[in-house]
């Protein structure tokens, strides 16, 4: 379908794609290719993935691709990464059927995952059953069949794993010889969970002290031990910090890679292993690291394509910011496939203005007209699963052949299809001409796909068609070694921690800033895990007294996700009909509210109409299920979660916080002549307003509106440094009687000479202006860095000196704050040259940053301390 005079109407695929192509090719003539974002699933199959990646990586060469995995498992990725190096899960499913202790951390299983739960209920049924530690703020299915169930207040996951490895420590559960000879990083874990005390958790958790004791002891002598985590961790406050923790507990214990051992960090939806696998959101296919030049240049080699041109400066776009760019009109084509971001997304008055801009182009690729097919431009009609064939990975590293059951319906095309109509009609080619995506059908993508993971963690290089084809699935990795497969990882403690192999170099987990292969070589973790710390910290949003309640969203057993399949299903429609807000007895009883009354939950976002189902979820924190959207909604009352949620993310992972919002609750006050007050839904609005724009898909937005930006970095950038050579010649002959000093800065001045030529050849170019819009903070900071009293004698005096250099110091960061955006932004530009000239300048200005340190260190201690009086005391 295709928007015309406002309104969907039927069209040719042809025309269709005709349409994308010629968007592509006009956006890429106003905005290059960084005007363009996709927006994927969890839900495709491995070889629709790996095509879209290639489209993105190797084909438009931009990093604006993400999936709504993000919102799903980023965080298990994420926590695998900085504990082994990589992501991997290490267990197989087959742990349940030994394991001695379940460990389930934000995991309401018993809804979720129901036949992994219906294993669990055999073993919990049968002889010797496991002991089951249940973690959840909501007496959920699961935590009704705990051994031992932790009820924390939402957003303390931190404190309570924190705590129970406190008491670990104390107690001696930790298996040192596994620890001393497979693990780093244990002597800071023991210290950052010193003071986290069983009394200091119940202070801030809420969760007693004996119960913690209680689960602590169960999982720090259990014989074997099988730990999982999921949206109660990854949608929480603090999410890829819990997560690490939850590693932890299980290297501690030295129960990982071992029959019944084993941590999951779990997936949701059936192909999220896929999309990071293939490379579709924040990974590179195959788990390559981008920090690592020799992983980007296989990359490139391996799809023949220049080294410059496969974008990695940075890690891919996240959602959140592609929605940002979206805001700021730098990016005006979202493709989305396989997710209905105007149900799923946080914070939904915002997507919803964002996503029916009049400047961007959406394309919608899904199995139903959704909220967001809705609002879309051109809306592709795709394949389901039954109706297509393609390959899915279990979260035990289980790869299964899905075969083609039934004809899709009409004129439906599975997702592959329509991404290599694509690639095709674009024409993308490889470095040499060839054709870039030539493939025909899903069996031809495998084989390009297992060549690609050749020799990585998730190595797929011994599968064929006919090895998946019969049994049960085969668990990677398979290739030579492990003919059929492998049934669980780190077996022998040998992690994917090497710093040529890992993919990715870990994170500062409080910052989230990226930490460099440097930093990374330091800790040299050399094939073991890395046990991370953290300390907890409190919610972004915390109870006020406008808003006192936390809320948490998540799921009911009959409905998925946005219910464009279960909604449709008359049995579990009937089961679960509409959306609900749980709160305990108590909190209940001081808004004077009762079971089943409809209330107003209202948070700092939006507000929703529910009703009230008083559960036994602990005070001061609710539940509503996100399921419920508006496609078929009875009324016009606001409904979805996500109308109340944050758009607040994990700083690693950039998960949002679906788990982490505060709300209040209204009474309804009815009124003699009906019910006033009423959270109306917006969406239908929305929707009617995109309609009587009269807009047609075809619409150019009008063109100038982006300016030279990258031009006048450039003439901030070179006039920065020859306002450094000017520096130089003015703080020089100050400096003569110094001969150290003053002989090096002529050293630093010639190095400096040499960059600001380097970069000034690129000015014409890039039509830098010999105006700078920085002139006069650039003077200013001059001014600062380097007072006019230092110009004249005075700089004789050591004292002064050191000023100088601590004032050189300061513009040479200055400097490096250009180069710093300079660096990625040449490359998006896939620019060689540039990128080199730029490099070798971030180089130079770093080297003089270093000798400015240097002389500082050697004269700070002589000019500080010596003639000091009052030092001197205090030193005798
Ligand atoms: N029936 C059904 N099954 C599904 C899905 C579905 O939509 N419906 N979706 C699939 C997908 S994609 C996913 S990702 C999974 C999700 O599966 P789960 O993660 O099991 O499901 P959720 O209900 O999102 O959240 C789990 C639990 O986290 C708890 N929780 C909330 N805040 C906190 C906290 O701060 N700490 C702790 N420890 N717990 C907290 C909630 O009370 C909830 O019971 O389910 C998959 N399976
Ligand atoms: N408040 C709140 N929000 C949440 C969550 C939460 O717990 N609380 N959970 C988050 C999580 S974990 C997830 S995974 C997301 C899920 O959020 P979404 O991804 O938006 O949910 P779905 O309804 O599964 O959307 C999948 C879409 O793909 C379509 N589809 C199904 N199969 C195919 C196919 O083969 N091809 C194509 N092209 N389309 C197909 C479906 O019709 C549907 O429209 O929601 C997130 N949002
Ligand atoms: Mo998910």
């Amino acid at each position: 379908m295709i928007r015309k005079d406002g309104q969907l109407r039927e069209a040719s695929w042809g025309e269709a794609m005709d349409l994308i192509v010629r968007k592509t090719k006009e956006i890429r003539q106003r905005l290059t290719h960084h005007g363009i974002g996709f927006y994927t699933s969890g839900q495709l199959f491995l070889e629709e993935y790996y095509v879209l990646a290639m489209i993105g990586k190797a084909g438009l060469n931009t990093l604006h691709m993400d999936g709504n995995t993000r919102l799903c498992t980023a965080t298990a990725a994420a926590a695998m990464r900085e504990s082994f190096g990589s992501d991997g899960q290490a267990g197989s499913y087959t742990d349940v059927d030994y394991t001695d202790c379940l460990f389930l951390v934000g995991h309401n299983v018993a809804a979720t995952q129901t036949v992994l739960w219906s294993r669990m209920l055999d073993r919990l049924a049968g002889e010797d059953p496991p002991k089951l530690v249940v973690v959840d703020p909501r007496l959920s299915d699961t935590a009704e069949k705990a051994t031992v169930y932790l009820a924390p207040r939402i957003g303390t996951n931190m404190v309570v794993l924190n705590g129970i490895q406190h008491l670990m420590f104390k107690n001696g559960w930790i298996d040192q010889d596994y620890v001393s000879k497979h693990v780093i990083g244990l002597e800071d874990l023991k210290t950052k969970v010193e003071n986290y005390t069983p009394q200091r958790v119940e202070k801030i958790a809420g969760v007693p002290a004996r119960k913690l004791e209680e689960a602590a002891e169960i999982i720090g002598t259990t014989p074997s031990l099988l730990s999982t985590a999921l949206q109660g961790v990854y949608q929480s406050n603090q999410a890829t910090a819990s997560a690490c923790q939850v590693n932890n507990i299980n290297l501690l214990r030295g129960l990982i890679g071992k029959p019944g051992s084993g941590v999951y960090q779990m997936n949701g939806q059936p192909t999220a292993q896929n999309n990071r696998e293939a490379g579709c959101d924040g990974e590179y296919p195959g788990f390559r690291n981008y920090l690592n030049p020799n992983h980007m240049r296989e990359l490139a080699d391996l799809w023949n394509i220049e080294y410059a041109k496969l974008p990695h400066w940075n890690e891919p776009t996240h959602v959140q910011n592609m929605l940002n760019y979206i805001a700021n009109g730098s990016i005006e084509m979202l493709w989305v496939s396989g997710t209905n971001p105007l149900v799923s997304l946080p914070n939904l008055p915002r997507v919803r203005e964002l996503l029916t801009k009049s400047d961007l182009f959406v394309i919608c690729q899904d199995i139903y007209l959704t909220e967001t097919a809705n609002v879309a431009d051109v809306v592709l009609p795709a394949a389901q699963w039954a109706e297509k064939t393609g390959c899915y990975t279990n979260v035990d590293r289980t790869v299964h052949l899905s075969l083609q059951a039934v004809d899709p319906p009409g004129e439906a095309k599975s997702d592959l299809e329509i991404f290599l109509d694509y690639a095709k009609r674009m024409d993308f080619k490889d470095k040499e001409g060839t054709l870039l995506i030539p493939w025909k059908d899903s069996e031809e993508v495998f084989e390009a796909f297992k060549t690609m993971t050749k020799g990585r963690p998730c190595d797929y290089s011994g599968m064929t068609y006919k090895l998946l084809t019969g049994g049960s699935g085969v668990q990677w990795p398979c290739n030579e070694k492990n003919a059929h497969g492998t049934e669980r990882l780190y077996v022998n403690g040998q992690f994917f921690t090497d710093i040529e192999y890992c993919e990715s170099f870990g994170h500062d987990l409080e910052t989230g800033a990226p930490y460099t292969k440097e930093q990374y070589a330091l800790m040299n973790p050399a094939g073991r895990a890395i046990l991370k710390a953290a300390d907890y910290l409190e919610p972004m949003e915390t109870p006020t007294d406008d808003f006192p309640l936390m809320l948490s969203t998540g799921r009911r057993v009959y409905h998925f996700h946005t219910r464009t399949k279960t909604g449709r299903v008359p049995s579990l429609q009937k089961a679960c009909p509409s959306p609900q807000i749980e709160v305990s007895a108590e909190d209940a009883k001081e808004a004077g509210i009762v079971d089943s009354e409809t209330v107003i939950v209202r948070s700092p976002r939006g507000a929703v109409e529910l009703p009230v189902t008083i559960s036994k979820i602990a005070r001061g924190q609710t539940f509503i299920p996100f399921h419920y959207g508006y496609w078929d909604a009875p009324d016009d009352r606001a409904r979805a979660a996500n109308e109340l949620t944050t758009e607040r993310w994990d700083p690693v992972s950039k998960q949002p916080q679906f788990k982490a919002g505060i709300v209040r609750i209204e009474k309804c006050v009815t009124h003699e002549h009906g019910t006033t007050p009423h959270a109306k839904e917006q969406h239908t609005d929305v929707v009617d307003a995109v309609q009587k724009r009269k807009m047609t898909a075809e619409n150019v937005p009008d063109s100038n509106k982006h300016e030279n930006h990258l031009g006048f970095w450039l003439s901030s950038t070179v006039e920065s440094i020859s306002h450094l050579l000017f520096a130089y010649d003015s703080i020089i002959p100050s400096l003569i009687h110094d001969i150290e000093i003053e002989s090096g800065l002529h050293i630093l001045q010639r190095l400096t000479r040499h960059i600001h030529d380097l970069l000034k050849v690129h000015c014409e170019k890039y039509r830098a202006p010999t105006e700078s819009q920085h002139t006069r903070a650039s003077r200013a900071i001059l001014d600062a860095a380097f007072p006019p009293r230092i110009h004249h004698d005075r700089a004789s005096n050591p004292y002064e000196a050191l000023s100088v250099l601590q004032g050189l110091l300061m513009y040479l960061s200055y400097i490096d704050g250009f180069l710093k955006a300079l660096s990625p932004a040449v490359q998006a530009c896939w620019d060689a040259s540039f990128t080199k000239a730029v490099a070798e300048a971030t180089q130079t200005i770093s080297r003089q940053q270093a000798w400015v340190s240097q002389q500082i260190r050697v004269k700070a201690p002589q000019t500080l301390v010596v003639p000091s009086q009052l030092l001197k005391e205090s030193l005798l």
